[in-house]
């Protein structure tokens, strides 16, 4: 090699290595999260997951990136769980209902009827009870940033619309991986059948199962409308959504990013329970329009369901420690006390 080539060859290997070190010093590469959730990404999981998304590379000045996966396409709720438990996904969103086998205590969210509206709702979800209930996931591997919204759950079905409690008699109905959920069912007379919700369209669909509950939000945005004839508005329990984080990975993280995190959780839960209200509040003559046959069960029927579901309440009682289950009906005592 002449002198000339040479200098050349050491010119180009110095620019780059400039170049790279350059790359190196302003491009860090940014964290990637992945962020798996159940519903469609047209559904208000979906939109509250894009909002959190948007906040996170705002707030983190593009060095957090969020990639949103929906539609279960990284398994249903119970996978994602233990996914996060070993590292493998870094955060989710999904029911509190399919953490119980988790968490005991999260089974106190599945009693019927626990609360009347959702201003109770947020107030102990939101409140001391709420976050003791949701630190217990990190016992187990989790951290739990904040709870959302699923809604107030209602039933639909193929078979006829349920105006009395004997018309829950031997349908087929698919229930969350749950004992609380599987046992009120039986108790309603229901064949109760447990399935991950990413199953749940295909089967109705087939006929494996002739019906299901899910909040109207849902039925909608999961086309159930399509499967399903009749809709029978029960209300029987308000269901909230829990956005977690694998703690391995959490642990890793420092403080400032943690905070950007939990910070997202509850920018993206109050755009969440908004846009879940708007859009519930304006459900029904969607459905109705989509041609589902829509029924009220009358107000002595709703009552003779209500009281066949106080018999799970003592075991809900019993699994979720009695502490816990007095604090909660006495703060509920509370909120109804005061105007
Ligand atoms: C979505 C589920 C869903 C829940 C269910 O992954 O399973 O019926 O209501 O929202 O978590």
């Amino acid at each position: 090699m002449n002198t000339l080539r040479r200098t050349f060859v050491a010119a180009m290997a110095i620019t780059t290595l400039a170049a790279s070190g350059a790359l190196m010093a302003q491009d860090i590469k940014p964290r990637l999260i992945r962020f798996g959730y159940g519903l469609n990404e047209q559904s208000n999981q979906g939109r509250a997951v894009k909002v959190f998304a948007e906040q996170v590379e705002k707030a983190s000045g593009g060095k957090m990136k969020i990639r949103a996966i929906g539609a279960a396409a990284l398994g249903p709720d119970t996978q994602m769980q233990q996914a996060l438990i070993g590292g493998a996904q870094e955060m989710m969103v999904g029911s509190t209902a399919t953490l119980v086998g988790i968490t005991k205590e999260m089974a106190l969210w599945d009693t019927p009827f626990l609360f009347n509206n959702a201003k109770e709702a947020d107030a102990v979800l939101d409140g001391p009870i709420g976050s003791k209930v949701m630190d217990k996931l990190q016992d187990k591997g989790l951290v739990g940033l904040a709870y959302w919204e699923n809604g107030f759950r209602n039933l639909t079905n193929s078979k006829r619309p349920v105006n009395k409690l004997e018309d829950m008699n031997g349908i087929k109905l698919r229930v969350m991986q749950n004992n609380v959920y599987l046992d009120s069912f039986k108790l309603l007379g229901a064949n109760a059948v447990p399935l991950p919700f990413s199953e749940l369209f295909s089967a109705l669909e087939t006929a494996t199962v002739d019906g299901q509950e899910n909040p109207y939000n849902t039925i909608l945005s999961s086309k159930f409308y399509e499967v399903q004839k009749y809709l029978s508005i029960t209300n029987h329990v308000y269901s909230p959504w829990v956005v977690t984080v694998s703690k391995k990975w959490w642990d890793g993280l420092s403080k400032a990013e943690q905070k950007i995190l939990a910070d997202a959780a509850l920018v993206s839960r109050d755009f969440e329970r908004k846009d879940t209200r708007e859009e519930a509040a304006k459900a029904l003559s969607d459905l109705k329009a989509k041609g589902m046959q829509i029924n009220e069960l009358p107000a002595s029927e709703a009552a003779r369901m209500r009281d066949k579901l106080t018999h799970v309440n003592a075991s809900i009682a019993t699994s979720v420690g009695m502490d816990l289950w007095r604090d909660t009906q006495a703060e509920l005592a509370r909120l109804r006390a005061k105007k």
